[in-house]
């Protein structure tokens, strides 16, 4: 793969999602980090110069062209390396992995949407039906993974978006208890957490 550099944050799920990917496809050592802050209400010049949305992950590659978000930038990453393709190309199989990872993706938005509103918004604008709306997402779509915690793929892009997203509930949402009453689910998570990607990129801070 050609020399890239990510905007990144060590803490941000969706950025562990690509480095993840990055680490199990093999291109890592052509992926060089730019640690960036992000807020949504501090605008960061060195993020929104590539990326108007100004989020995290953030792709530069060697022409200047900058790619987001997470789940372009890990499709990009498949397309550089010659190993078994994280996403399928087509029919079945491709609908079910996408299928997976918008459930893990919304399962982030939710988490970040709420550690937003009880961690960044201002507390007398905070508002706890909101709050509790984003936690019924992540329960329900949890209890949807349990359900089919048997036919879980092993290693693909939609494993990957699950695995860092229940590493995400452990990290900033860790009394959720999202383990309680999910015993395959849990299992599931157990074996993906020991992978090599998922112990190389542990959040921390
Ligand atoms: O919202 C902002 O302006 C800044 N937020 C971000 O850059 C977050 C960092 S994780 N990234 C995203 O929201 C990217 C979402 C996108 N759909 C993707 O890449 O998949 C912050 C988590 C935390 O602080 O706990």
């Amino acid at each position: 793969m050609e020399k890239t550099i990510l905007l990144y944050a060590p803490t941000s799920p969706y950025v562990r999602k690509v480095l993840v990917f990055a680490h199990e496809t093999g291109v890592m050592a052509d992926i060089e980090l730019q640690t960036v802050k992000t807020s949504p209400v501090i605008r960061q010049d060195a993020i929104m110069a590539a990326n108007p949305l100004g989020k995290i992950p953030t792709l530069v590659l060697g022409d200047g062209t900058a790619l987001f978000d997470s789940r372009v930038i890990c499709e990009y990453l498949d397309s550089c390396h010659d190993g078994a393709a994280l996403f399928p190309a087509a029919g079945a199989a491709r609908w079910q992995m996408l299928r997976l990872q918008a459930m893990a993706d919304g399962i982030l938005d939710a988490g970040v949407a709420h550690r937003y509103e009880t961690f960044l918004r201002p507390e007398a604008y905070r508002w706890a039906d909101w709050i509790e709306g984003q936690k019924q997402k992540i329960e329900a779509v949890l209890d949807a993974l349990e359900a089919a915690a048997q036919s879980l793929p092993e290693i693909d892009a939609g494993a990957i978006a699950i695995g860092c997203a229940l590493g995400y509930l452990d990290f900033r949402l860790a009394d959720l208890n999202w383990r309680e009453n999910r015993p395959g689910l849990a299992a599931w998570f157990a074996a993906f957490a020991a992978r090599p990607s998922m112990r190389a990129t542990m959040p921390a801070g």
